[in-house]
C-alpha cells in the first residue's frame, strides 16, 4: 500500500498548493467483503481501495498502471470540476481512449472545491467489480469544522457475487431480457465490509460523510434515535437542515452532523437500507438488503441490533436544501431539452435513449474530435451518435430532463455542480416553461422522478466535453448518456492533451483525430462512425476493435471471428473479452493496423492543430508545482436569499398507482407508463414500450 501524502499545512497557505502524487497498479485481487470470495479490481494489491485525500488548491497527479491483463480501464474523478483539465476527466470515448492492459496513464487535476467526492472506473462498467473509492477534499475554512469533535466516513454500496462481464451478458446485453431488468445485488456493504463502528462521546458533535458507491441500489440512511443534520450535498455546503431519513441515489454524497446524546446507556444503530425498486415509493421488492453500523458510546456494551423503521415517510427532499453561497447565474440563454427513456429497439435489443437515440461510443473520443476538426467542431453532426449538445462560452444553459420512463433515474453531470431550478413530482409529465431563479440546490447528481422532470442550469465557463448521464451503472451501457460540448473555441485554445494520451488509442488501433469515425478530410462523412449495432448494445464500451500493434504483422485491418477463437493477444482488449460470449465481428479498423504507430512516443501523427500546439494553459508542464494553472473559481459566489417557489410541491405520489402495463404501439411510438405520454421522432432506434418490474 502506498502512503497517503497530503500536505495539509502547506496547502492552507495560498499559493503554496501541495502536490498529491500516487502510483496505482490496477489489478485483480481476491476479496470477500460479504463472506464470499470473488475477484475484484484492487489498487496496489489491495481492496477496499484507498481514500484519496487532498486539500483545496492541491494538485493531484495519479499514475495508473493497467495490470488487469484482460480489460481496458480508466478513472473518473466524480465531482471534480477539471477546470482547464477536461482531458483528465476519465470517461473512455468522451475524453480519452480506454487504457489498455500493459499501459500507464497519468491523471493530473486541481482539487478545485472542498467536499466529499469519489473516484470510479468509467470504462466497461468496472466499478461494480470494485474499482471505486472515496475522495475527500479538505477545506481549511470549513465553517462546520470547529463544532465537530471528529470526522467519520461511511461508504455504502451494493455488491454482486458474479463479475460484471457475466452480469452484463445475462441481463443488459441479453435480448431475452425484454423487461430490461438489471442484475440484482447479493448484498449491501457499509465501508466495503470493514468495521462501521463510530465512537461517540456524550454531547459531542461528529461530522459524517457518506458516499453512495452503488451501481444500482439507492440507499435509505437513518439513525436510531439520533437526528441527521445535513450540511453538505455532493461537495456543496448547505444551510443546516435536520432530517430523519436520507435517500441517497448512486453517486450522491452527503455530509451531516450527529450530536451525541447527553447520556447514553447503550449503543445505537446506523441503518443503511438498499432499495432495488424502480421507484422506492411503492416497493414491489421487499427491502431485503440492509446493513447496520454502530454509533458506539460504550465498547463494553453489545452492538446494536438492526434498527428498523416501519415506513420511509420522512425522507428529506433534497431540493429544499439551500447552498450557503448560491451561484448567481442570472437569466437563461439557451435551453437543451432531453427526453429520456428505456425500451427495446426494432431488433429486440435493450436500449436507453436520449431524444430517441442511445449514446453510442465512437472511435474518436469526442474531445479529440473537438481538438482536430477546426471550425467544423461547432457542428454537432461530426460527433456521431453521442447525443451532443454544444454550448457557447459563458452561456447560461438550462438542461430540461424529461423522464419518460416509469422508474426514477439519478443524473450526473461531469465538470459542474448544476443548479436545480425545478424538480417535479413523480408522474407529473414533461417540464413546463419555468423562469429559473438563483438560490436553489446545487449538486452534481440528482434523481429525476419517474415520469417527471427536472430543470438544471449551469454556466458554460468550463471548456470541455462533459458527459451527462444516468448513474445507475447498468443504464450506461444501454446508452443513457448525452454529451455537453462546452465552449468549442475555449477547448481548442486551452486544452492540451499530452501525446501519451493518444498512445492509448494508438495501442488499440483507434484513431485520435477527425470526426467520430476518424475521417480527417470530410468531417460530416460519418460512414465509418459507430452506429447502434443490431447484435449488441455495448453503447459506451465499443472500444479497441482492432488488434494491438504486437500482432500487427499478421493483420490486414479487417477480421471476422468469434471472440473465443481470437488469438490470445486480442483477448487482452476490453471489447473482445466483454463480448466473449457472443460472436463479435470486426469489420472496420481505422486506422488500419498497418497505419498504427509503433510503440513509444512521437510515432505516428499527433494532432497538429494550432489550438493544440499553442495551449494557453498546460496541465502537463515540466515543472508542475509552479507551472500549473491557478485555481480560478468558476463563478462568482455571493449569498442571496432563497426565493420562494424553488422547492417542488406535491411529492409523494405513488408509483404503484400508475403501475405500467405492457403496451406495444409499434415502431417509432412510445407510451410511457402511468403518464401515458406519447412521444415521437425516434430516429435510428425505434422503441416499443415495455413494462418492467425492474
Ligand atoms: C437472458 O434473459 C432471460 C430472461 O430474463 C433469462 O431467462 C436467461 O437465462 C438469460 N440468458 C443468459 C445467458 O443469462
Ligand atoms: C445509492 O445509489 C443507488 C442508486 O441510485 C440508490 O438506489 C440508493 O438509494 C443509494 N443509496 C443511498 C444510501 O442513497
Ligand atoms: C430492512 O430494513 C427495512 C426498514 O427498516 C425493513 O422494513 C426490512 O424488513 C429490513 N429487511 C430485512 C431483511 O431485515
Ligand atoms: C462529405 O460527406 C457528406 C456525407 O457523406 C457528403 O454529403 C458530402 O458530399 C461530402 N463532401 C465532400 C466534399 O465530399
Ligand atoms: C478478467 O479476469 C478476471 C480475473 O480472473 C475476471 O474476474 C474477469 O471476469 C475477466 N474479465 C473479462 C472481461 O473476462
Ligand atoms: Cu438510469
Amino acid at each position: 500500500m502506498l502512503k497517503s501524502i497530503v500536505f495539509l499545512a502547506a496547502a492552507a497557505v495560498p499559493g503554496l498548493a501541495a502536490l498529491v502524487e500516487k502510483n496505482w497498479d490496477i489489478e485483480w485481487v481476491s476479496a470477500s467483503p460479504d463472506g464470499v470470495a470473488r475477484p475484484v479490481i484492487g489498487i496496489n494489491g489491495a481492496w477496499p481501495l484507498p481514500t484519496l485525500e487532498a486539500t483545496v488548491g492541491d494538485k493531484v497527479r495519479i499514475t495508473i498502471n493497467n495490470k488487469l491483463g484482460n480489460e481496458s480501464t480508466g478513472i473518473h474523478w466524480h465531482g471534480i470540476h477539471q477546470i482547464y483539465s477536461n482531458q483528465n476527466d476519465g470517461p473512455a470515448g468522451a475524453t480519452q481512449c480506454g487504457v489498455p492492459p500493459g499501459k500507464s496513464f497519468v491523471y493530473e487535476w486541481t482539487a478545485d472545491y472542498p467536499g466529499t467526492y469519489w473516484y470510479h472506473g468509467h470504462t466497461g462498467s468496472q466499478y461494480p467489480d470494485g474499482l471505486r473509492g472515496p475522495i475527500i477534499i479538505h477545506d481549511p475554512k470549513d465553517v462546520y469544522k470547529a463544532e465537530c469533535e471528529a470526522e467519520y466516513l461511511v461508504t455504502a454500496s451494493d455488491w454482486y457475487r458474479a463479475e460484471v462481464p457475466a452480469l452484463l451478458a445475462s441481463t443488459i446485453f441479453n435480448t431475452s431480457n425484454t423487461q430490461l431488468r438489471p442484475p440484482l445485488p447479493a448484498s449491501g456493504l457499509i465501508n466495503d465490509g470493514k468495521p462501521a463502528v463510530y465512537k461517540i462521546e456524550p454531547g459531542k458533535k461528529y461530522k459524517f460523510r457518506i458516499v453512495n458507491m452503488s451501481a444500482f441500489a439507492g440507499i435509505m440512511v437513518f439513525l436510531e434515535d439520533h437526528d441527521i443534520e445535513v450540511i453538505e450535498v455532493d461537495g456543496v455546503p448547505v444551510a443546516k437542515k435536520t432530517a430523519k431519513q436520507l435517500y441517497i441515489t448512486p453517486a450522491q454524497r452527503y455530509a451531516f452532523i450527529v450530536t451525541g446524546k447527553a447520556s447514553a446507556t447503550k449503543n445505537y444503530g446506523l441503518s443503511v437500507v438498499f432499495d432495488i425498486n424502480p421507484d422506492y415509493r411503492a416497493p414491489v421488492i421487499p427491502f431485503n438488503i440492509n446493513a447496520t453500523g454502530e454509533l458506539q458510546y460504550d465498547a463494553s456494551k453489545p452492538a446494536p441490533a438492526q434498527y428498523r423503521v416501519s415506513a420511509f415517510d420522512s425522507i428529506l427532499d433534497d431540493t429544499t436544501l439551500t447552498p450557503l453561497k448560491p451561484t448567481l447565474l442570472g437569466p437563461t440563454d439557451v435551453k437543451f431539452e432531453l427526453d429520456f427513456n428505456m425500451g427495446i429497439d426494432a431488433s429486440g435489443v435493450p436500449r436507453a435513449t436520449v431524444n430517441g437515440k442511445p449514446y453510442v461510443h465512437q472511435k474518436v473520443p469526442t474531445l479529440y474530435s473537438v481538438l482536430s476538426t477546426g471550425a467544423d467542431a461547432s457542428n454537432p453532426l461530426i460527433y456521431g451518435q453521442v447525443n451532443p449538445f454544444i454550448a457557447k462560452k459563458d452561456q447560461v444553459v438550462e438542461l430540461v430532463l424529461n423522464n419518460l420512463h416509469f422508474a426514477h433515474h439519478p443524473f450526473h453531470f461531469h465538470g459542474h455542480h448544476f443548479q436545480v431550478c425545478e424538480r417535479s413530482a413523480p408522474q407529473a409529465g414533461k417540464a413546463g416553461d419555468v423562469v429559473c431563479v438563483d438560490g436553489g440546490l446545487e449538486r452534481d447528481t440528482l434523481t429525476v422522478e419517474a415520469g417527471g422532470s427536472a430543470i438544471l442550469r449551469f454556466k458554460a465557463d468550463n471548456p470541455g466535453v462533459w458527459l451527462l448521464h444516468c448513474h445507475i451503472e447498468w443504464h450506461v451501457p444501454l446508452g443513457l448518456s448525452a454529451t455537453i460540448i462546452e465552449d468549442v473555441a475555449g477547448i481548442q485554445k486551452s486544452i492540451k492533451v499530452p501525446k501519451e494520451h493518444f498512445e492509448m488509442c494508438a495501442a488499440q488501433c483507434l484513431p485520435w483525430e477527425g470526426n467520430a469515425g476518424g475521417n480527417k478530410v470530410n468531417h460530416t462523412d460519418l460512414s465509418n462512425a459507430n452506429t447502434p449495432a443490431s447484435s449488441d448494445s455495448g453503447a459506451l464500451y465499443e472500444q479497441g476493435t482492432c488488434k494491438p500493434d504486437t500482432v500487427s504483422s499478421t493483420a490486414s485491418g479487417t477480421a471476422t471471428g468469434s471472440a473465443t477463437s481470437w488469438p490470445t493477444t486480442w483477448t487482452s482488449l476490453s471489447t473482445s473479452t466483454l463480448y466473449s460470449t457472443k460472436t463479435y465481428t470486426v469489420t472496420s479498423c481505422a486506422p488500419t493496423v498497418t497505419n498504427c504507430p509503433a510503440k513509444g512516443h512521437g510515432a505516428g501523427s499527433w494532432p497538429t492543430s494550432a489550438a493544440v500546439a499553442k495551449p494557453s494553459k498546460s496541465f502537463a508542464p515540466a515543472n508542475p508545482e509552479s507551472d500549473w494553472a491557478p485555481w480560478v473559481p468558476a463563478t462568482t459566489l455571493a449569498p442571496v436569499p432563497v426565493p420562494a417557489g424553488v422547492a417542488p410541491t406535491g411529492t409523494g405520489a405513488a408509483w404503484g398507482t400508475g403501475k405500467p402495463t405492457a403496451t406495444s404501439t409499434g415502431k417509432g411510438m412510445l407510451v410511457t407508463a402511468g403518464a401515458a405520454k406519447v412521444a415521437s421522432g425516434f430516429g435510428a432506434a425505434a422503441l416499443v414500450a415495455v413494462a418492467a418490474m425492474l
